[in-house]
């Protein structure tokens, strides 16, 4: 039996999901995809993670759909993809998007296709100064999934979203950082390091203010202005009968670093 297509890690509140089907650049299979839901699924139940950090093993992130699992013999009825998308796509990019922790995206090499897009649905994304995005569909006759029509125009606007997804240039995490795709780039050797300080630190912060920040946001892309102050107010409200806004002042009149409990 082969190694597990993902690996799942928890240590100091911080749970580390490693796509890991090295040989073929951690594409997903319908297998990969299943694991990954369980790994998330077992996040969710562990109430000491704070913190979820997903990055790929080997020299790539992801590559997107596995298209050995799509390769047809001509006499094969054609392949739904729609389904495929409804089945594992779509769920992952739903649930991480409103996942309940600080997400990260620790993108260690190539992204390509769903595995470029699905990571745009985390919160952060680092990159490797090695690690490039390449939005792959137009090269075998599709159009971007796994969100990237929607995140792409939003983070990025219609003129680079095109640009990428109908010429599927490779984007190198640098200029994926200038133009806004990403939170940073990093030095290779150091992308593990960096990221993990950080997610040990998510893991020991208010973890109830990171999720309003997160719903707020998502929010705010679509709401009107009076509706998002009014939500604000309703947020503002909530947290401030946490434990976690209570210690974070006094912590600070004290001139002591806050110890939050994440409630
Ligand atoms: C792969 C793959 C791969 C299998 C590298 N599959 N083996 C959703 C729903 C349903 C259906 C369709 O699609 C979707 C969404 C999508 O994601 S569509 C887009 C699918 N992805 C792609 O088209 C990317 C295909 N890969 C590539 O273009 C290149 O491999 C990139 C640019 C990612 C990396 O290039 P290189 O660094 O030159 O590596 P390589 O091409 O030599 O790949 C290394 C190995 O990984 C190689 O296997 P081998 O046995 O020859 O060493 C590749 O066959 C395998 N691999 N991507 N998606």
């Amino acid at each position: 039996m082969g190694d597990a297509p993902i690996k799942l890690d928890i240590e100091n509140g911080v749970a580390l999901v490693t796509l890991n089907r090295p040989e073929a650049l951690n594409s997903f299979t319908a297998d990969m995809h299943r694991a990954l839901a369980t790994a998330l699924d077992n996040v969710e139940a562990d109430k000491s993670v704070r913190a979820l950090v997903i990055t790929g093993a080997g020299r790539g992130f992801c590559a997107g759909q596995d298209l050995n699992e799509r390769q047809r013999s001509p006499n094969d009825p054609p392949p739904d993809l729609g389904e495929t998308l409804d089945k594992y796509y779509n769920p992952l990019v739903r649930r991480l998007y409103s996942f309940p922790l600080p997400t990260i995206a620790a993108v260690n090499g190539v992204a390509a296709g769903a595995g470029a897009n699905f990571a745009l649905s985390c919160d952060l994304l680092f990159a490797a100064r090695s690690a490039k995005f390449i939005q792959a569909f137009s090269k075998i006759g599709l159009s971007p999934d796994a969100g990237g029509t929607w995140f792409l125009p939003r983070l990025i606007g219609r003129s680079k979203a095109l640009g990428l997804a109908l010429t599927a240039e490779p984007l190198m995490a640098e200029d994926a950082e200038r133009i806004g795709l990403i939170w940073k780039v990093v030095d290779d050797d150091a992308l593990m390091d960096i990221v993990m300080k950080i997610a040990r630190q998510f893991a020991a912060g208010p973890t109830a203010g990171f999720r309003k920040i997160k719903e707020n946001l998502a929010k705010g892309g679509a709401n009107s202005l009076d509706a998002q102050l009014d939500l604000e107010r309703d947020s503002q409200r909530e947290l401030g009968l946490t434990h976690d806004y209570m210690e974070g002042t006094t912590a600070f009149l004290e001139k002591r670093k806050p110890v939050f409990k994440g409630e």
